[in-house]
């Protein structure tokens, strides 16, 4: 059985280990064969055009970018010209579960974070529908995850994120303040998963899932 969920704020739900490790392997082949599909690439900050440090790439019918032309969600790979490659299965499953209401994903970004990788703290708002939540699943090395409230200037607190773990933004915490401090070292028991794990992800690296809805479904009127 999956350990119990915390509510770290209203709408803001950490599940750790949610993914068993037959779980995290079966969803590492398959980041491997979307990556086969879409190379990461190294995403560039609006107008400046300096390069993040966190490698990306995206699964689903849309995918989440960024260039000195702004941030934005395309159908196609910003280097390759290609369509994105699906949304990883399990990742759809763990949607199904964690967010049953919500209408189904379209995007999938991948995270790829070297150690000394980053994300500075950020809401997701590039999203047209903010009535589904942000779900996000971690592979490879842990991390220390930020989170505050909807304001920038709002008090944070800080969680350790584990190779398995989600979480799930949504409702009043959809528009919460949240970033990677830093890429942690793995716990003995979890070492030599993360030093020999799928070739994508090397030694001491992480990565990280975030599915997100981003067009609002459609609506049937009322009569
Ligand atoms: O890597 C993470 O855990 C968070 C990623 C994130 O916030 C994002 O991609 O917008
Ligand atoms: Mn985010």
């Amino acid at each position: 059985m999956s350990p119990a969920a915390i509510v770290l704020a209203p709408g803001l739900i950490h599940h750790p280990g949610r993914l068993d490790a037959a779980a995290r392997e079966r969803l590492a082949a398959e980041v491997a064969e979307l990556l086969a599909a879409a190379p990461p690439f190294i995403p560039r900050m609006p107008r400046t055009g300096k390069p993040f440090s966190v490698r990306m790439s995206n699964g689903g019918p849309l995918g989440w970018v960024s260039d000195e032309a702004g941030y934005r969600y395309q159908a196609t790979h910003p280097e390759t010209g290609r369509p994105w490659p699906p949304i990883p299965p399990l990742a759809l499953e763990t949607w199904a579960a964690l967010a049953p209401d919500a209408a189904p994903p379209e995007a999938c970004l991948v995270n790829l974070y070297a150690p000394d990788a980053r994300m500075g703290l950020h809401q997701d708002r590039d999203e047209a529908d903010l009535s589904a939540p942000v779900l996000s699943l971690s592979l490879g090395a842990p991390a220390r995850f930020r989170y505050g409230g909807l304001s920038r200037s709002d008090p944070t607190r800080s969680i350790r994120l584990e190779p398995g773990d989600a979480i799930v933004m949504g409702g009043p915490s959809r528009l919460a303040f949240h970033g990677i401090d830093r890429i942690l070292a793995a716990a003995p028991d979890l070492l030599a998963e993360t030093e020999s794990g799928p070739p994508f992800l090397p030694a001491g690296w992480r990565c990280n899932l975030t599915l997100r809805r981003v067009t609002a479904p459609c609506v049937p009127r009322s009569a």
